[in-house]
């Protein structure tokens, strides 16, 4: 048996969720250039989560982010999803794109633009109630610009009090989970910058608050894979939003700027038992496209995943804790950075084709014709931005 055969039924467990607003148009302050083919509504974003499926096998689920995807019949769209063969997954909530929400949406000090956002999230649970979807994620953007700007331990208790009303209005089997991210746009402080005051909050709240780990999320430089070992040792990991940063929430295409950054977390996530059958850590993509082609943008970035976690899986961990325990510093890296190095994509070729999937689904798509088709078909009608 090959090493790559002894991992191969393992890689059958990786579900990767995308985002619906991967496929609008998406930029910078400087500019948001637009792209032939652009979805014009909820559907044409979900059509496009379904081409990455098809080709991929890796993404059973598209998340929703509300109000930029304006959802009037809930019911109708999720059939619309199956009949896609997709569903509908993660319900995100944005409490950042409305001008009462300036100074803030649930650390608000005025009350009644407190509780605008609370209601926010509870609407959000009402469409999770009929999508049959766990997750309702929360990002806030809350925060302020300058020392003095705003009380930070008032709103951290504010912010406390509006989590447990939304937590108390959560179904059994769903969850809240919180991310974290430690500035933009506010550029001073934010209410919920790391992972330790995530961690603070859904401690307060319960079972069913974990936290969302967004990889871009960081100060350069930091250890991420040590977050994720310890929010999984605490079992509070709820999900990765994935995506790669050269400087700051730089949102490219997972394992393009730093490969080996997610191959350690992979590893972390297979040590801690948060990948396997029963894991419960959801796998997201959170990215934008700017400048390259949606589809195919997405379709590279859970590739990128599904190499990454097999090459973790390769990682030969009986050797490699006999290394650490004989304290082989050198011995240990090298196991380490042997399944690391271990060229696997012929092998993920074969898998693929086993499983009736294209042996390479970037071509597959290229050759699909839905590229062309997509860019025939939408026009008129105002493209979506994220
Ligand atoms: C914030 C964030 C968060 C939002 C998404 C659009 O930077 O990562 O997850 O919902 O971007
Ligand atoms: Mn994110
Ligand atoms: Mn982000």
């Amino acid at each position: 048996m090959t090493a790559f055969e002894t991992i191969a039924g393992a890689l059958d467990d990786l579900r990767i969720e995308v985002p619906s607003w991967a496929y609008g148009n998406s930029g910078t302050r400087f500019k948001v250039f637009g792209s032939p083919g652009t979805p014009r509504t909820v559907q044409e974003k979900i059509s496009d989560a379904a081409a990455v499926h098809r080709v991929t096998g890796l993404t059973p689920k598209v998340a929703l982010h509300i109000p930029w995807d304006r959802v009037e019949d809930v019911d109708a769209l999720a059939s619309f999803a199956a009949d896609q063969g997709v569903e509908l997954g993660t319900i995100n909530s944005n409490t950042f794109q409305d001008d009462d929400f300036k100074f803030g949406g649930l650390t608000h000090h005025d009350e009644a633009i407190r509780r605008k956002a609370i209601d926010h999230h509870l609407e959000c649970l009402d469409i999770m109630d009929r999508t049959g979807s766990r997750d309702l994620k929360i990002w806030l953007a809350d925060g302020s610009n300058y020392p003095g700007q705003s009380d930070m331990r008032a709103r951290q208790d504010r912010l406390a009090d509006a989590l447990h009303t939304i937590y108390e209005r959560l179904g059994t089997d769903q969850r809240l989970v919180l991310e974290y991210k430690f500035f933009e746009p506010s550029f001073y402080h934010t209410d919920v910058p790391d992972w330790g005051t995530a961690l603070t909050q859904v401690l307060a709240l319960g079972e069913k608050a974990v936290v969302c780990l967004d990889t871009g999320h960081h100060a350069p430089g930091t250890n991420i894979e040590f977050i994720v070992m310890q929010l999984l040792r605490l079992g509070k990991l709820g999900s990765f939003d994935f995506n790669s940063r050269f400087y700051a929430d730089d949102d490219l295409i997972v394992g393009s700027a730093d490969p080996f950054q997610l191959f350690r977390i992979m590893v972390e996530v297979i040590r801690g038992g948060g990948f396997g059958p029963d894991a419960d850590v959801a796998f997201m993509l959170d990215q934008c496209h700017n400048i390259e082609k949606k589809i195919p943008g997405q379709i590279r970035s859970v590739l990128n995943v599904q190499e990454m976690t097999a090459r973790a899986l390769l990682v030969d961990r009986p050797a490699l804790t006999e290394a650490q325990e004989a304290g082989d510093v050198l011995g240990a890296h090298e196991i380490f950075m042997d399944a690391f190095y271990t060229d696997i994509r012929a092998d993920l070729a074969d898998w693929r084709a086993d499983r009736g999937l294209p042996r390479d689904p970037m071509r597959a798509y290229a050759q699909s014709g839905y590229q062309e088709q997509i860019e025939t078909d939408r026009v008129g009608g105002t493209p979506m931005s994220w």
